[in-house]
């Protein structure tokens, strides 16, 4: 028997693609996290802006909760429908809408994935510079939402730097543009940047432009090997100084062992403990040897133990995968994962107190650490041990994040640097954010979403 609200939402939009099979709302009912069972109500794939208003004004007058959708690929369960929400999929809405030479922009449909970006930016002669590993799966949408990150956040920020412009389907079912690509506009507040990173609790957004740029310097790609934390830090002063870094990425011997056994390359040999992927402006010979000398500055001063330069685009794709792949061959044992960042001043300190905090709570568990290091931003995900149930672990889990994060707060870092608050972080929304900002923030979402049909129950415990 089909829900009653299903059949009307087919009245108001005969077109519309509604999905209801249990595949389907296993599929489209999670994110990457995988801790929560899916339960949608059903699955829309509007094909059209007016679609996507259509549904959001109907989910108003029926009270029907939505999830907004992208690639799914978030680790913080912002996109797990568990609860009889509708998700939105804006999977049919990927298409490059226009590209403006004098601009650089490029607008697209919210659904296009990372990589198609970067494929269209790079038929123009440039790029779209936010990139990570998941880049083939995730969408511009999902992007927008979480304000993501990933490895080149150093050299070129976060996805917020990078929007021009943005139509957005506000939760009470306007549709609202913001700032329409300019890149002067001092004319009130900002809600394009107020939209960045609000996890699709204020609107849903349906088209972007996205600012380009020229494409970096050649470049190159070193491997290096770290006897102790504290040369990491080191490492990375004496980089950023003497070189044009475009990444500094950083990942423990534990991570490696596991991308090693899901099929990536060993690169260095010898046991060590921490490893950086670092990749730096080497356009000519001058600067090739100013890494050179970097490198082996650090190798006199004991802050590095050995190190590769890959010698071709072939090599360097090797180093990165030593990366990239950590979190897919960490995916098959589900970890619990944080997502942690203090400034860069703090991150001495902080991972001192973190490695004593970790090795006291967790001296028989399996904790990877890696992350964006030159970010100050850790991910650090643990392995549940196969003799202890999944409950047990979690609860474990979170009394360590609770530690985790009463030592944030006092280093004045965040619980979340780049995959936001979603289902997993929400208990702890208040060790990075006032009490004050938290009204603050409920209050703006009233505003957009006043009935709190979008994502509810994501970012906040409440509402
Ligand atoms: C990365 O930096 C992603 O690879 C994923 O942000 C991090 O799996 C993680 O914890
Ligand atoms: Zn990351």
């Amino acid at each position: 028997m089909p829900d009653p609200r299903l059949a009307e939402l087919s009245r108001w939009l005969p077109d519309l693609r509604l999905l209801t099979a249990p595949g389907d709302l296993e599929h489209y009912g999670r994110d990457w996290t995988r801790r929560w069972t899916p339960a949608p109500l059903a699955i829309a794939l509007p094909a059209n802006v007016d679609e996507v208003q259509t549904i959001v004004r109907w989910a108003n007058e029926r009270q029907v909760a939505i999830v907004p959708s992208g690639g799914r690929t978030g680790l913080s369960g912002g996109a797990v429908a568990a609860h009889g929400e509708l998700v939105l999929s804006l999977e049919r809405m990927s298409r490059v809408l226009d590209f403006d030479a004098v601009d650089r922009t490029l607008t697209v449909q919210a659904g296009i994935a990372l990589q198609t970006v970067h494929e269209a930016a790079h038929c123009h002669g440039l790029i779209y510079p936010v990139d990570f590993a998941a880049r083939g799966s995730c969408s511009i949408g999902g992007n927008i939402a979480t304000n993501a990150g990933g490895i080149r956040v150093i050299r070129y920020g976060n996805t917020r730097e990078w929007i021009a412009g943005m139509k957005v389907i506000a939760g009470n079912g306007e549709l609202i543009e913001l700032n329409r690509g300019l890149i002067k506009n001092s004319s009130g507040y900002d809600f394009r940047q107020l939209l960045i990173g609000s996890e699709g609790t204020l609107g849903i957004v349906v088209e972007a432009t996205l600012k380009l740029t020229d494409p970096p310097p050649i470049s190159q790609v070193m491997l290096l090997a770290l006897p102790n934390m504290d040369a990491l830090m080191q490492v990375f002063a004496l980089f950023r100084t003497r070189l044009a870094l475009q990444a500094f990425e950083f990942f423990t011997d534990q991570a490696l062992q596991h991308v090693l056994a899901h099929g990536a390359q060993r690169a260095i040999d010898g046991d060590h403990p921490y490893y950086v992927v670092t990749e730096f402006d080497a356009v000519d010979e001058r600067q090739q040897q100013m890494a050179l000398a970097a490198f082996e500055h650090a190798l006199e001063q004991g802050w590095v133990s050995d190190g590769v330069i890959a010698q071709s685009e072939a090599q360097a794709a090797t180093l990165w995968r030593l990366r990239e792949g950590i979190t897919e061959s960490l995916a098959p044992r589900r970890p619990y994962k944080n997502d942690v960042s203090v400034r860069i001043s703090a991150v001495p300190a902080f991972l001192h107190e973190m490695q004593a905090l970790l090795a006291r709570e967790y001296p028989q568990i399996e904790v990877v650490w890696f992350g964006h290091i030159g970010d100050g931003n850790l991910h650090i995900n643990v392995l549940r041990p196969e003799d202890l149930v999944e409950e047990a672990f979690i609860a474990q889990c979170e009394h360590v994040t609770r530690l985790l994060a009463a030592t944030l707060q006092r280093h004045g870092g965040s619980i979340s640097a780049e995959h936001g608050i979603g289902l997993v972080k929400r208990a702890y929304l208040e060790s990075t954010r006032s009490v004050a900002e938290i009204a603050l923030m409920q209050g703006v979402r009233k505003v957009f979403d006043p009935n709190g049909i979008l994502n509810p129950g994501k970012l906040f415990a409440t509402g």
